[in-house]
């Protein structure tokens, strides 16, 4: 056999497994256990202090666990191991941002065995979101195994580094001010009850001078 017809069959015999290698799994959102009946505010501190999802407010200030699990599945619902955790991301307003500088909280782990991972630890991180915050994968809003857009998560941020420099300091004291004379705001209501008064400046004065460091 000559060795150009070795190299045609050759060719012949890999060609077809590079283009099945070439193409992206398909990354699906199933399971995701979150149960909300109104919104929840997480609260943020930069040097990780906050309570994290389990210790998130309703309006009112009770606490409710926002905390949750999902899974990732690729095109025949087969779990997706492995994942990282960096490319799992919940993000809302862009004036939220972590102790990396990325304008989004990310997962607790990468996905394990069954493709599942979690949202519950507390947050390094600083600024404030009044939106619900969408789940992310890898920089596109994650879908259900249908191709559907998941809905918005109900779940608020906000915390005492009010101006998201990742640091509680005078910037923060007087925003903090001008929200206190102004008696409502959310950025400021840290004790998320619609008013501005005592119970949100003995919240903020606890966490003055936290930063990332
Ligand atoms: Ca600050």
């Amino acid at each position: 056999m000559s060795t150009r017809l070795i190299m045609v069959l050759a060719l012949g015999a890999t060609l077809p497994a590079l283009a099945a290698n070439a193409d992206i799994p398909a990354i699906y959102v199933v399971d995701l256990s979150l149960q909300l009946s109104e919104p929840a505010c997480l609260f943020v501190v930069p040097d990780g202090s906050g309570p994290g999802f389990a210790g998130a407010t309703v309006f009112g200030g009770d606490t409710v666990d926002a905390s949750f699990t999902f899974r990732l599945v690729d095109q025949y619902g087969d779990p997706i191991p492995h994942y990282p955790y960096e490319d799992l991301w919940l993000a809302g307003s862009s004036l939220l941002v972590d102790c990396f500088g990325r304008p989004c909280i990310v997962a607790d782990a990468d996905t394990d065995l069954e493709g599942r991972t979690s949202f519950s630890l507390p947050v390094r991180g600083g600024g404030w979101s009044t939106e619900p915050m969408g789940l992310f994968v890898a920089g596109s809003a994650a879908q259900d195994p249908e191709g559907a857009f998941l809905e918005p998560l109900p779940i608020l941020v906000h915390g005492p580094d009010l101006d998201g420099d990742r640091a509680i300091n005078l910037a923060d004291i007087v925003l903090f001010t001008i929200d206190l004379a102004e008696g409502t705001g959310f950025r400021s209501d840290l004790r998320w009850d619609g008013v501005i008064n005592l119970s949100d400046i003995a919240i903020f004065a606890q966490h003055l001078g936290a930063s990332c460091e």
